[in-house]
């Protein structure tokens, strides 16, 4: 790994905004991708954090200042990261799901959609099911995007799929989903069409069922 990406994992931990902020700009300054930066720098810093977390090494506090840490280098990112498309290929409405409040994962989620020229209204977190389905009327949406981080929380994408099914749109609007504790067993269970592992992957998935829809 280059040693500035270490930089910014090492400040990330650290919780030092403004260092992690610079170093992010020094990467780029130095011609390391927007994508390599976040995946080799950002990311590795916030999965140390989520370990120590874990083993009560650290505590809220800690994490949230870390949090705050790694958005001051997404927002240096956001712009290269979603900078594509100029043209409106679907409309995706995106949300952390009820009760929870992480929304790291989604930002990203929401950034590379951007980037392949998707629409994306971002409903922010603890998002009431019925909520999704609303706006998804309102806007003529093609996706619900939801976001889970907790194993307590996963559970209310089941009534997404139910609140959709029990709307106007069930057949028109296709639900996807993600987040640390979701897997493709647990997509198959609540009846939610796609489960994507990670933001690069969800942006190409509504891609293409947007291209899929629209043809
Ligand atoms: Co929380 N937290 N947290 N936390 N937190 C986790 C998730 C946890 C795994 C930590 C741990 O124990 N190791 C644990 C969950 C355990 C479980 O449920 N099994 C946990 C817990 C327990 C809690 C609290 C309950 C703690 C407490 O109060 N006792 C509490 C709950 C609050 C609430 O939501 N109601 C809580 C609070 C917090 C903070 C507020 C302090 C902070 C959130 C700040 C914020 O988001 N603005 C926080 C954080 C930062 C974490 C960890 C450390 C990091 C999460 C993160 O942002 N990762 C996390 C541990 C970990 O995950 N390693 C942890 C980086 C981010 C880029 O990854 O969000 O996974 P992630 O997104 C990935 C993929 O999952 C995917 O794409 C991204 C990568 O490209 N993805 C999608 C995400 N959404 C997607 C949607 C898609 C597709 C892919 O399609 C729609």
């Amino acid at each position: 790994m280059s040693e500035v990406l270490n930089q910014i994992s090492e400040m990330l931990q650290k919780g030092k905004m403004k260092d992690v902020a610079a170093l992010t700009q020094q990467a780029l300054d130095e011609g390391i991708d927007a994508l390599i930066i976040l995946n080799e720098g950002l990311m590795p810093g916030m999965d140390v954090i989520g370990d120590k977390f874990k083993r009560n090494a650290i505590f809220i506090p800690e994490v949230l200042i870390a949090a705050r840490a790694m958005a001051a280098g997404t927002d240096i990112l956001r712009p290269l990261l979603s900078a594509g498309s100029e043209t409106q290929k679907g409309t995706v409405i995106l949300g952390t799901i009820k009760d929870d409040l992480h929304d790291i994962g989604k930002n990203l989620v929401r950034m590379m959609m951007e980037s392949k020229g998707l629409n994306v209204i971002d409903l922010g977190t603890n998002v009431q099911p019925q909520k999704f389905v609303d706006m998804a009327i309102e806007h003529n949406a093609d996706i619900i995007a939801c976001s889970a981080l907790l194993t307590t929380t996963m559970v209310y994408i089941k009534d997404v799929v139910e609140a959709v099914k029990a709307s106007p749109i069930a057949d028109k609007v296709k639900i996807m989903i993600g987040g640390a504790p979701i897997n493709q067993s647990f997509c198959d269970s609540v009846g939610a069409d796609y489960y994507t592992p990670d933001a690069p992957t969800a942006a190409q998935t509504a891609l293409a069922i947007c291209e899929n829809m629209h043809v």
